[in-house]
């Protein structure tokens, strides 16, 4: 089969009617950026790149060293294409402007430049998720962050790079979720998956058993249930898996389907959740829902969200839509 590049593969996109020129040279660069954090991420200890970076961030979490890096390198690359007015990311307080010294272009970047950082130092999967939108019609040359604050279902790109074994590039431009596999001799990002799609049934869950006392009483049921196997209710017996970085554990959920929770739960009720709206959320949902699966706070689709704060944080239910829809269920007959 003749291998298509990133770029073949975004042309062919814009010639279908999706994206535009900007789009594609944006995604580009956040592609090349995304290969040099890899190259980082690789590095390991050789490239001093482990261990803490001695600040913490917006969240209030130990930033790592790759987390600063990998935010620095995004920022860098972005900053004088052309094609984006502001950055916002998980480790950034507010959004970044594009400098004065370079155009503004029409769309907004929001990324997690390095998610799983709890396995940065451990040698296991990590990844950078980034979510693409316009700027609202009629804005004003400064950018503010509510322009930031549209649903998910705005969101006119989407994207998650896994650096582990090998590296891969999953996208949505809203036709469709393409994976994509770092040839690292050539250097090009070439497409291994066009429409991947997510079983609709699984028998795999993902989720941090250790909060489980914490759980709501719907998800504590739902998940007895899973537990109970084929003695119980659900009348089968169910896998579970938990990486730790949520773009390892969705990746799987691409590749044999399952789903993948991070619930509400009395220690972090009082943010709202665990994993971020913006940056980590509605990207995700927006790739999952392209190939066919589900997301949900629970209780509703985590796309038609309002947000109301950039770092604004909810429950995640996402991947096969049977049991995503199952797991709502739970929840909403609660
Ligand atoms: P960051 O590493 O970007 O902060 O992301 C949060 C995250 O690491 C997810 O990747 C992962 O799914 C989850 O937190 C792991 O949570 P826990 O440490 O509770 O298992």
């Amino acid at each position: 089969m003749k291998s298509i590049t990133l770029t073949q593969f975004l042309t062919e996109e814009r010639r279908a009617g999706y994206g535009s020129t900007d789009l594609t040279q944006l995604l580009e660069v956040v592609a090349r950026a995304c290969k040099r954090i890899g190259v980082a991420t690789g590095k390991g200890a050789l490239g001093g790149v482990l261990g803490e970076a001695g600040s913490d961030n917006v969240q209030g979490e130990a930033q790592k060293k790759l987390d600063v890096l990998s935010n620095e390198i995004l920022l860098d690359a972005n900053a004088w294409g052309g094609h984006l007015a502001a950055c916002a990311s998980e480790e950034m307080a507010d959004p970044q402007p594009i400098p004065d010294a370079y155009p503004k272009g029409g769309y907004l970047l929001l990324f997690d430049p390095l998610d799983g950082s709890s396995n940065i130092d451990v040698n296991i999967a990590v990844g950078t998720i980034f979510s693409v939108l316009r700027r609202p019609q009629g804005h004003r040359q400064d950018v503010s962050v509510n322009e930031f604050l549209q649903p998910g279902t705005q969101q006119v790109a989407a994207g998650y790079v896994v650096y582990g074994p090998s590296t891969l590039l999953v996208l949505t431009l809203g036709h469709g979720t393409h994976v994509f596999t770092l040839d690292r001799e050539v250097g090009s990002f070439i497409l291994t998956r066009r429409d991947a799609t997510i079983p609709e049934e699984t028998s795999e869950f993902a989720v941090n058993m250790s909060n489980q006392r914490y759980w709501e009483p719907p998800m504590q049921r739902y998940v007895d249930d899973l537990l109970a196997g084929k003695e119980g209710p659900r009348e089968r017996d169910f896998n579970m898996r938990w990486v730790a970085s949520m773009v390892a554990d969705v990746h799987r959920i691409l590749t044999r389907g399952g789903i993948f929770s991070y619930p509400l739960d009395s220690k972090i009720a009082a943010k709202g959740g665990k994993l971020r709206l913006m940056y980590e959320a509605n990207p995700m949902a927006f790739i999952v829902e392209q190939a066919g699966g589900a997301a949900s706070t629970g209780r509703g689709r985590i796309m038609d969200l309002q947000p109301e704060a950039l770092h604004q944080r909810v429950p995640v239910f996402l991947g096969s839509k049977a049991e995503v829809e199952t797991a709502e269920r739970y929840h909403l007959d609660a």
